[in-house]
This record gives structure tokens, sequence and C-alpha cells, in this order.
């Protein structure tokens, strides 16, 4: 009777471990299986892939755009005035991405008489102009020429911006003529150019702003910007006096200025993101230097003078600053620094 209880027991527990080992041999046959088939989806995905970009690079090898593995060019065209404005931008293989870079051109029976550099973004006229297609960029073409000189020939505005958080923009106006004639080629930094036609004689002027005080002294959003305009001159646009000249501020106005100083050093205690001698530029950039003089008289703050250590070291160190702007030489007598 014993033996038999033992036996049943011994035969129970059999059963259980073949059924354990039944069991979990499936689990891991199932698991298995399903490793097998995620691999095997994963290699058609990289397959399909592969495929596709293959498919890409042959057409682009067949239309001549392929430069590498992902990028290609795509070139639009002009004809304005007898030359042709070429725009070369590198895309991506989808052309709704933004571009990497790109270029324009100025073309005469095929002869490059005109390149821009090779900007991150070169745009033509705007960069915000509302484009659709990356691709053809015909419409952005025609929008960057214009008269802007009213002389009945048109010019072609291009705006370069290397990209990035601050810094940087490269301009360029051309006028159409024959010869071309190259009427404004500047790097304005972190500032972009506008037109306005400010005495109303038909002809733009160009509004920008002070690019070398950036970072001088103080942090990039506490740098002031002193507002530049430049006019045409003898077929340049040049900086101008008679268009950034103000009257001088009242000596009440200059001591209310001084008042509100609490600190001179560019450390962001002088009521942060304004430093105290943005008030200086701007009366330096519209001509009143005298003015200019009063204010820092009358805000130096011994106590805090920064890096600039004394009021003279304050303006040595402007005077040398000064002379980096690319408008001094149109600019250096207006200073009178
Ligand atoms: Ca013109
Ligand atoms: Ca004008």
């Amino acid at each position: 009777m014993k033996n038999k209880r033992i036996i049943i027991v011994a035969g129970i527990l059999l059963l259980i471990f073949v059924g354990y080992q039944l069991i979990s041999n499936k689990i891991k046959q199932n698991r298995e299986w399903l490793v097998f088939q995620e691999e095997r989806l994963q290699q058609k995905k990289i397959k399909e892939m592969k495929d596709q970009t293959e498919k890409i690079i042959e057409e682009a090898k067949k239309s001549g755009l392929y430069i590498k593995d992902h990028y290609k060019t795509a070139t639009t065209t002009i004809e304005v005035n007898g030359y042709q404005i070429e725009s070369i931008r590198l895309v991506s293989n989808d052309q709704y991405e933004t571009p990497f870079s790109s270029k324009i051109n100025i073309l005469k029976d095929g002869e490059y008489l005109f390149n821009s550099e090779d900007q991150e973004r070169c745009y033509a006229f705007n960069r915000n102009d509302g484009e659709t297609s990356l691709i053809d960029n015909t419409d952005s073409l025609k929008r960057a020429v214009r008269d802007i000189t009213g002389n009945s020939i048109p010019e072609l505005l291009i705006f370069g911006w290397s990209g990035g958080a601050h810094c940087c923009y490269q301009n360029y106006i051309v006028e159409l003529s024959n010869p071309l004639n190259i009427l404004f080629d500047l790097d304005t930094g972190d500032n972009a150019i506008s037109f306005e036609d400010l005495n109303g004689d038909g002809v733009m002027e160009i509004k920008t702003n002070e690019d070398i005080f950036a970072y001088w002294n103080v942090s990039y959003v506490g740098s002031p910007m002193p507002s530049v305009i430049l006019s045409l001159k003898d077929g340049k646009y040049r900086a101008d006096p008679t268009f950034m000249k103000n009257p001088k501020p009242t000596d009440t106005e200059i001591q209310k200025a001084a008042d509100e100083v609490i600190s001179w050093s560019g450390d962001g205690s002088n009521g942060y993101p304004t430093v105290a001698w943005k008030y200086a530029l701007d009366l330096i950039y519209s001509g009143n230097i005298n003015s200019a003089k009063i204010y820092v008289d009358l805000a130096w703050k011994n106590d805090s003078p920064g890096e600039f250590k004394t009021k003279e070291g304050f303006w040595n160190e402007l005077n040398e600053q000064i002379k980096e702007s690319i408008y001094y030489t149109d600019l250096e007598d207006y200073f009178n620094l």
C-alpha cells in the first residue's frame, strides 16, 4: 500500500517534470521564432531603405544631379537684361528639407561674371519670402530683381546668411547694367539690411545697425547696436551722416539718462540687458559727440568701472573699437572722437 502511494507520487512528479520541460521548450521556441521574425523584419526594412536610396542615387546620376550619397544640387536660372541669374542649392534628397548651402551666380553667354560666397543659406531678396519649393527657385529669384536706385536698371539683391544663432549676413546689391556694377558688398554681421527711401528722391537708402560692439565688454543680449544708414553715392552705397544725424538732446535729457545708470560695468547690474555706454554710442552715431562726453562725465561710476578701469580707459578702448567698424572710413570725421 505504502509502495503504491510512493509510485503514484513519483508518477505525478514525473508528469509535472515532463510537462514543465515541454512547456518551457515551447516558450523557448516561440521566443526564438519571435526574435527571428523581428530580425527578418528589420533586415527587410533595411533592405527596403537601401533599395530606395539606391533608386534615388540612380535617378540623380541619370539626371546629372548626383553629388554624393544623400545630396543633390538644384539649379534655377532666370534671364534678366541679357544676364543669366543662377541659383544653385545643395539640397537633401527630400526636397522639402532646408537647403544645406547655396550660391547665386550671374553669367553672360555662359561666362561667370559674379559669384556669391558659398553660404549655409544664401537667399535671393529675402530669407522669409515664402518659398514653397527648394528645388525651383524661380519665384524667389524674380522677387530678388528690383530697381532700388530709380534709374530703370534693375538690381539683384542677395542676402547670404551663414546660419547659427548669431552672425553673419553677407549682402550684395548688383546693378544689372553693362558692365555689372556692385553697389553693395558687405558683411553686416548679425544685422540684416532693409530699404527705405528716406528723402523721397526715388533712390532707396539702406538701414542697418553697427555690429562691432556685439560682445564688447558685455554679453550678446546687452550689446548696443547703433543705427547706421547708407545712401548711394558715386555708384556705391556708403554710410551717410546726412541721414544718421539727429538733433542733440537737451541737458535735462542727458541728466535723466545719467541718473538711470547704476553701474558702468557690463555685468548686468545696470538695468540688464542695457549697458551704460549704449546711450553714449547712440549719441556718437547720431553725430553728437559733445553730448556723449557730457553724458559719460555725468554717468561714470568710479566704483564699477568694469574692465575699463578708468573713464579715460573707457574712451581709449572705445576709440580703438570704433576703428574696427566697416563704416569707419565713411564716418571718421562725423564721429569726431
Ligand atoms: Ca537701378
Ligand atoms: Ca532716397
